[in-house]
């Protein structure tokens, strides 16, 4: 399939995404969140892709929302169309593993975009903020919540009501991202962690997904519970037989996602 705004590959297991509006430093228009829908939606049924990475340019991952797009909208126009909600809907649901590997500005709903992802691997160069104040809105799309619970109200409260960008070692220190590397780096490093996840079994990364992000919605009990669930599920795989069976062989284990 090919795209305007994006391009979408194959490299073995990995489904790779490259946000593609350079002249908008990556903002992100109606038709490249619809793009980008239709290919996250390809890649989730490609039974050879293990695990995703989604980027942009070394410039700007993303620098949020067209506003050139968004300026002229009307509140009613905004909340019939579901601007934008099927997409944090499709990624808050997505089974695959998804790493980001961001750059530049990640700025906006492209924070927010990265927010929704899994492994968050930064180039030094990495600028992230929420600015929308400055044009006179605030997050919409999951910024207000999810930065919130990543970096704690106080540091959260600043960066969203003053605007304030901050740098990649910042964002690692406060948990916002997972890696910090060289620019000449960060994508060959989001792959490399990719693969490693996709050489893992499909079974237990889905499911230890689906548990990790029930952290940030259930009370710790309820939580533990749903854990606990998942791993005695995980036992009824033949992954986890061969996993175990090959640690005690001294060999690697081959999962079939079964
Ligand atoms: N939209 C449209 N065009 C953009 C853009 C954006 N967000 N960001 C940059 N551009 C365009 C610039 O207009 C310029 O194009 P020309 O004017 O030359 O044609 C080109 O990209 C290069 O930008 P600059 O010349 O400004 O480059 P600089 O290096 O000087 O500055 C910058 C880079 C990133 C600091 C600056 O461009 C900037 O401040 N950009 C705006 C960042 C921003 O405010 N982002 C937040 C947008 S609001 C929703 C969910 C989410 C959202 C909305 C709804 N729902 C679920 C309903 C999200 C909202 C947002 O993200």
């Amino acid at each position: 399939m090919s795209y305007e705004t994006l391009s979408a590959s194959r490299e073995g297991p990995l489904g790779i995404i490259t946000i593609n509006r350079p002249e908008a430093l990556n903002a992100l228009s109606n038709k490249l969140v619809h793009e980008l829908i239709s290919a996250l939606a390809a890649f989730e049924s490609d039974e050879e892709v293990r695990c995703l990475v989604i980027t942009g340019s070394e410039r700007a991952f993303s620098a949020g929302a067209d506003i050139k797009e968004m300026a002229d909208m009307s509140a009613v126009q905004m909340s019939m169309s579901g601007h934008f909600f099927p997409l944090w809907d499709r990624l808050g649901r997505y089974p695959k593993p998804v790493v980001g590997a961001l750059s530049g500005f990640v700025l906006g709903g492209g924070l927010e975009l990265a927010m929704s992802l899994d492994v968050l691997i930064a180039s030094e160069t990495t600028q992230l903020g929420q600015p929308e104040i400055n044009i006179g809105v605030m997050p919409g799309g999951g910024g207000t919540q999810r930065l919130t619970r990543a970096v704690g109200k106080y540091k959260a409260m600043d960066m969203i009501l003053t605007g304030t960008r901050i740098g990649a070692d910042e964002a690692k220190a406060l948990g916002l991202v997972s890696r910090v590397v060289p620019k000449e780096a960060y994508l060959e490093e989001a792959k490399k962690v990719a693969t490693e996840i996709a050489s893992k079994s499909p079974v237990s990364v889905k499911l230890a997904k689906m548990a990790v992000n029930k952290a940030f919605e259930m009370g710790l009990s309820d939580g533990l519970d749903f854990e606990r669930q998942l791993f005695y599920l995980l036992f009824a795989s033949e992954d986890a037989k061969e996993g175990m069976k090959a640690f005690m062989e001294k060999r690697k284990p081959v999962f079939k996602g079964k």
